[in-house]
Parts: C-alpha cells; structure tokens; sequence
C-alpha cells in the first residue's frame, strides 16, 4: 500500500495547499532535502507534470507526485497557461519588470494585456501526477472563474488575487483556505487522482 509520496515542487503556495489536501488520506508527504530545477520543456501541463515526478524520482528513488498548473484566459490565446509562473519573462506580450515578487509582475502583466479587454472570463487547471518508475496516475482539475479589474485579497497565491470563481463576489485570495480547496482546479484533481490510487490498494 502507498503510504509516502514525495513531493516534486519549488513552490511554498502548492506545499501548503497539497499537504492540506493529504490530510486524513493515510499518505503522509514528503518534502525533498533538496529541490531540482527541472527545465519544463513539454507542451502542455500533463508532460510538465510527468518531468518534474520523474526527475525527482530518479533522484530520491520514492514515488513522487507532481502538480502541474496555470491560469488559462481564452481572450488571450490561452496564455498564461503552461508558462503561468514565468509569465512576466515571456516576450509575448512584452516583458513585465520584477519591481516586487513574481507574482506581482504575473499579475500586473495579465492586468495590462485585459485592459479594455470584454471577455474576461478564465480557468485555472491543473494536471497532479503520481510517478513510480514502472507506474503512474495522473488526474485533472479546473476551476472557472473571471479576471478582476485589480489584485484583491492576500491568502493563497499566484493569480488568486485577481481570480474571481464562477459564483463568489470574493476572488480566490479573499477565500478561507478551506474554502479554496473545496472548488480548486487542485482541490478537484487531487481527490479524483485519490480515488484512483485507492482503486490501486
Ligand atoms: P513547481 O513547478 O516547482 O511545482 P511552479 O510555480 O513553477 O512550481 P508550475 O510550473 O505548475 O509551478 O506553474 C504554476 C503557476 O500557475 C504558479 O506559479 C501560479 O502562477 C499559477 N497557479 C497555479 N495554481 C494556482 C493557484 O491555485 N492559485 C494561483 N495561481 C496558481
């Protein structure tokens, strides 16, 4: 039975959201000594999902779970998607300048690309992925929603400042954490991919 996962992120936000997402599942997540940076050179979220779990279990030799994940906005061709963490750096769309974290120059590109924008409707999604060498599992997520007109909020991280979820007033930083897993593209993902490893027992 799969009782240990490693977890194969550099991102304290997923940490704290996975490990709340375990709880009470009998799998007990494990943290890296130390992170690899794994070049995500796949073209879409299940590749990159799958490169991260496979660089770390080659590694530390432990099954590993991976969540690849964006902010997907259909009036800009899709973008961020799978390039959401380094959005700020693409040349598409002009580069936005790291005045304070990279989330906020993410966000303040997306903010300056809707201006006068209509359509501001936009998902997040998000691929999670367990990797064990001779197996694997994977499951997907998606939380629609609409962009704001400015960054509301100071829980959870990335674009939640400027993400309002299908039916809230309130954006997905305004959430309690709770609240957040409950109708999260990683929420939804990591209780489907559960059910499936509890099919493997
Ligand atoms: P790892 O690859 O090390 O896991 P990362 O941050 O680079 O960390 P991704 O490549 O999957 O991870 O990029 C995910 C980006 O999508 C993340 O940096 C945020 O900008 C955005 N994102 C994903 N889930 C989010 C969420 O729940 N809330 C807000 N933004 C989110």
């Amino acid at each position: 039975m799969l009782n240990k996962l490693l977890l194969a992120t550099t991102s304290e936000g997923k940490v704290r959201e996975i490990k709340r997402l375990f709880e009470g599942s009998g799998i007990e997540i494990l943290i890296a000594d130390q992170s690899l940076q794994v070049e995500e050179k796949g073209l879409s979220f299940l590749e990159n999902a799958y490169l991260k779990a496979k660089a770390y279990y080659e590694v530390y030799g432990i099954p590993t779970f991976a969540d690849d994940s964006g902010l997907v906005i259909p009036a800009l061709d899709g973008y961020p998607g799978i390039y959401s963490s380094r959005f700020y750096s693409l040349s598409w769309g002009g580069q936005e300048p790291v005045e304070t974290t990279r989330d906020m120059a993410n966000i303040k590109k997306v903010l300056r690309l809707m201006e006068g924008v209509e359509d501001r409707s936009a998902y997040f999604f998000a691929c999670v992925l367990v990797y064990a060498g001779d197996w694997g599992l994977w499951a997907e997520g998606r939380c629609d929603g609409s962009i704001t007109y400015e960054p509301r909020g100071e829980g959870g991280f990335g674009y939640d400042p400027i993400f309002q979820p299908e039916g809230y007033t309130k954006t997905m930083a305004e959430l309690r954490p709770e609240e957040k897993d409950k109708i999260s593209h990683r929420g939804k993902a990591l209780r489907r991919l559960l059910e499936l490893l509890k099919m493997l027992k």
